[in-house]
């Protein structure tokens, strides 16, 4: 393993300034996002909204330093014969692939979730890094409440979590770790703060135990943040405050990069929440987005199956407005 190189990989993806655009939906996934716009996802239905946003040529350069693919999407070609693949590194921007086989439900621990995949991987991943990946993502699902997570369901998916990023790292791929600890639900921001603070100290024994090399990973967490169904919100100074604590309580500063998930947050919020923790705190990790909803949902409105130039638009300024928050640069005015 070359771990100069894969910190160099994880460090452009999370470089000030720069994030990661989630494009990885699976096909059950994406078929709900084009349902909302009345879309069909056929295979060029999902190549074409892709292709748009890979074409969007100058926020891909200024903003996005890596993209996390389907796999029917790493091997797909535009109508003119390009790979997508190649558009993404034409934009020097980083492809990778989505390995996980999704969250199942668990044995012994009614309504809890492990994220399979495992079996098999050493293999698949010589062929996504022939295929032009250069990092991979893996997403550990946790719901939270009054007495969910399970200690089980934490350390298992930890676990998984772990032997996934030694499997990535031996083929000289950078493993993003996502354990998504869900804002469905009704619990408070602290609840959140108390769940993700466990889940991330569990993963980094794991992480350790499985010896992954820190400074090769890219964590992808969720914020602190109240559940949806919370009566009092959290505001965006106390979700950045409670966030912030929570990962430098749990985070080592080995990690070059931090990139969050949006996970159902509206994309003001999304944004929002990024830059007052890039602007408030002084921070040992880059600090930036892995977005799929709040990159993709005002662009896939707008594209609405056709209008290229519009979906286009809208993503280019999701993408600047993440950006500047990437550097703690953003506010509300210049959403325009
Ligand atoms: C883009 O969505 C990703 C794939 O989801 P499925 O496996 O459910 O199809 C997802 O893992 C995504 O990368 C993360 O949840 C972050 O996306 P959001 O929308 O939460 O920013």
């Amino acid at each position: 393993m070359n771990l100069e190189q894969l910190n160099k990989i994880a460090n452009h993806m999370t470089a000030p300034g720069t994030g990661i655009l989630a494009a990885d939906e699976s096909s059950g996934t994406i078929k709900k996002r084009f349902d909302s716009i009345n879309v069909q996802s056929t295979e060029t239905n999902r190549r074409n909204w892709r292709e748009l946003l890979f074409r969007t040529e100058q926020a891909m350069k200024d903003y996005i330093g890596g993209v996390i693919l389907f796999d029917e999407t790493l091997r797909q070609k535009s109508d003119d014969g390009t790979p997508l693949v190649k558009l993404i590194e034409n934009s020097d921007a980083i492809p990778g692939i989505k390995v996980d086989t999704g969250a199942k439900d668990m044995a012994a621990f009614a309504g809890e979730k492990i994220t399979s995949g495992l079996d098999g991987l050493r293999d698949r991943m010589q062929e996504y890094y022939q295929l032009g990946a250069r990092f991979a993502k893996w997403r550990a699902v946790i719901e939270i409440d009054d007495v969910r997570p399970s200690n089980a369901c934490v350390i298992a998916n930890c676990h998984a979590l772990a032997r996934y990023a030694a499997i990535c790292q031996e083929a000289q791929i950078v493993p993003i770790v996502e354990p998504e600890v869900l804002m469905d639900g009704g619990h408070s921001i602290d609840r959140c703060a108390e769940v993700t603070m466990a889940a991330l100290k569990t993963l980094f024994m794991e992480l350790h135990t499985q010896g992954v090399k820190l400074e090769g990973i890219v964590l992808k967490p969720n914020m602190a943040i109240s559940g949806k169904k919370c009566a009092h919100q959290a505001g965006v100074e106390e979700v950045a405050e409670k966030t912030v604590a929570v990962l430098k309580a749990s985070v080592p500063a080995a990690v070059p990069g931090i990139a969050f998930l949006s996970g159902g947050q509206s994309d003001l919020e999304a944004t929002a929440h990024l830059n007052a923790m890039n602007a408030g705190f002084d921070l040992p990790w880059n600090l930036t987005f892995s977005y799929g909803r709040a990159l993709q949902a005002a662009p896939l409105a707008a594209w609405a199956g056709s209008n290229i130039a519009a979906g286009q638009a809208a993503f280019a300024h999701r993408a600047k407005m993440n950006s500047l928050a990437s550097k703690g640069e953003w506010n509300e005015a210049m959403e325009g």
